[in-house]
């Protein structure tokens, strides 16, 4: 490790110990190392498709069945995973710290796992199901594209949606597609955190899509830090405090203690 990777890691590790509220935004990329394949960039394509191809309610209304079979496979591609280094790190943090807000964009469920795991060996509180902010909804879930109504995920490799058994219309994932409203109680909270933080960790996202990308921002006009960790750049890399290129799995663990 060089001497400039050092002394970063030093600067982030100090502006997150003196912070007394701390958000983090997480995306695709901390998941990377459990194996889940990133959106963008270089080995971030999920099969052969753009999430701009499938992630949206129009795709889903012209073949629901290909945007369900897609969803199915990733469900099962998912259930192989297990939380990383860095999501243990996050989970640590939120766990033995107050004021620690972690916002995710991701649907698979790994930052909970990490904290009921971490739960588990500190001895503390299971995590609140609520744990993290969710912003982009959960992939264990379906919901009626007719009713709403929110239930497990089905299992199985049926081809389409299966039908709502209260008014039969196709059951969907219950994640947040391109065009569509992220529930405004809980991107509100996240907006709030950013607002309210002295430091903003970022890390593994592309930081393209909004309202999730919009919240490093919030927090350094509200006079905030932002620390960034991506294996790449961003838009938010040269208006970070600090930028730590390089895995999160690895930096994470470095820069929040526990
Ligand atoms: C590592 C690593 C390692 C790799 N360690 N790092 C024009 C301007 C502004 C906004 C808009 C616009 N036109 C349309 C919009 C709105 C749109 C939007 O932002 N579009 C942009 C693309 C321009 N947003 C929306 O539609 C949102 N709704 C909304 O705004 O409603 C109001 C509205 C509607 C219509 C018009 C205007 C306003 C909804 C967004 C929903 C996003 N949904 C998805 C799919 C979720 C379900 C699913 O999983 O299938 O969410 S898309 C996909 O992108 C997913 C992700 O959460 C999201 C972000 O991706 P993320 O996490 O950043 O992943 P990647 O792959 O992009 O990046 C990975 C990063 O990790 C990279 O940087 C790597 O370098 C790094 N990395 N390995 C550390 N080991
Ligand atoms: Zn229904």
């Amino acid at each position: 490790m060089t001497t400039d990777v050092q002394e970063r890691i030093a600067h982030a590790t100090a502006i997150l110990g003196e912070a007394r509220r701390v958000v983090v935004l997480t995306g695709a990329g901390v998941s990377a190392e459990s194996g889940v394949p990133t959106f963008r960039g270089e080995r971030g394509l999920w099969r052969s498709y753009r999430p701009e191809e499938l992630a949206t309610p129009e795709a889903f209304r012209r073949d629901p069945a290909l945007v369900w079979e897609w969803y199915q496979w990733r469900r099962g591609l998912i259930a192989e995973c297990a939380p990383n280094p860095g999501h243990h790190a996050l989970a640590r943090l939120a766990l033995q710290r107050d004021g620690v807000i972690l916002v995710t964009q991701n649907v698979d469920g790994l930052h909970h796992r990490a904290a009921r795991e971490e739960a588990g060996r500190l001895g503390t509180a299971d995590p609140e199901p609520a744990f993290p902010l969710e912003v982009h909804g959960a992939i264990h879930r379906d919901r009626c594209s007719g009713c709403s109504r929110v239930t497990d995920a089905t299992p199985g490799e049926e081809p389409g949606p299966p039908r709502c058994v209260s008014c039969a219309s196709p059951l969907r994932p219950d994640v947040v597609w391109f065009g569509e409203s992220l529930d405004p109680t809980v991107i509100g909270a996240a907006q709030q955190a950013a607002l309210d933080a002295d430091v903003c960790l970022v890390a593994g996202t592309s930081a393209l899509v909004y309202p999730a990308a919009g919240l490093p921002e919030l927090t350094l006009r509200a006079g905030g830090a932002v620390v960034e960790v991506n294996v790449g750049s961003t838009p938010v890399t040269d208006a970070a405090t600090v930028s730590l290129h390089g895995p999160s799995g690895e930096i994470l663990p470095l820069i929040v203690g526990g």
